[in-house]
């Protein structure tokens, strides 16, 4: 059975899109747009997308009657499942897999969405250069522990890139549009998973 998406490439369901990419998976998207409130096949109160995801969010996936939301738990799913180099071959590679991506929900993610509010997605009148500021503040200590990792191995697990990097990288997507100067490895890093053909695929998608 196919795997299904809900979602759209401008929600988080782009982190899974791009998992699918990397691992060469066929999956059937189906389109759910997160600001329609409507029962209808594309709203958030469609049952069947209901029945994967109760709070209504995207995204959310049902892989042959597996139904799960939260997207960095659906690609921890996913990488478990079908590895293929993204998945680490060790225990304590594993470990450092649910780390990075528990840093990625915790530290980046709602602070990131905060930053992108207001210093780039919304009309220039809504936007609040304090928030952006409180953001940035927020952010300093996780940017910092990512350019010194980054600075001793070339990806977050070593030599290799793994679902860590692509967790991460796509959570803080939107940082490719801040002066990251001070943080060269951190930088150095997110230019390169950005070049990946999977990821190239998957923002394309997104028109980007
Ligand atoms: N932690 C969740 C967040 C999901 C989320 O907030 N998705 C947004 C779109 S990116 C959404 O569905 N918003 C509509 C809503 O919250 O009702 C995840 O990573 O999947």
């Amino acid at each position: 059975m196919t795997l299904k998406i809900y979602g759209t490439p401008m929600s988080r369901a782009i982190r899974v899109y791009w998992l699918a990419e990397e691992l060469g998976l066929p999956y059937e998207s189906v389109a759910i747009d997160f600001k329609d409130e409507s029962p209808g096949p594309v709203g958030k109160g469609n049952p069947e997308f209901r029945a994967a995801s109760p709070m209504g969010r995207v995204p959310a996936i049902d892989d042959g009657g597996a139904k799960l939301f939260e997207s960095l738990a659906i690609n921890l799913y996913l990488g478990r499942k079908h590895g293929k180099g993204l998945w680490p071959s060790t225990v304590a590679g594993e470990g450092a897999v649910y780390q990075w991506t528990l840093f990625a929900a915790n530290e980046l993610d709602g602070t990131m969405v905060e930053w992108a509010r207001n210093a780039i997605v919304l009309p220039e009148a809504e936007r609040d250069p304090a928030k952006v500021t409180a953001a940035l503040e927020k952010l300093a200590k996780p940017f910092t522990a990512l350019d010194e990792a980054l600075g001793k191995t070339p990806w977050l697990l070593g030599q290799e890139f793994t679902l860590a990097d692509l967790n991460v990288s796509a959570t803080m997507f939107r940082a490719r549009k801040m002066d990251l100067t001070k943080k060269p490895n951190l930088a150095r890093w997110l230019a390169a998973c950005f070049a990946r053909p999977a990821a190239k695929k998957a923002w394309a998608l997104r028109g980007e």
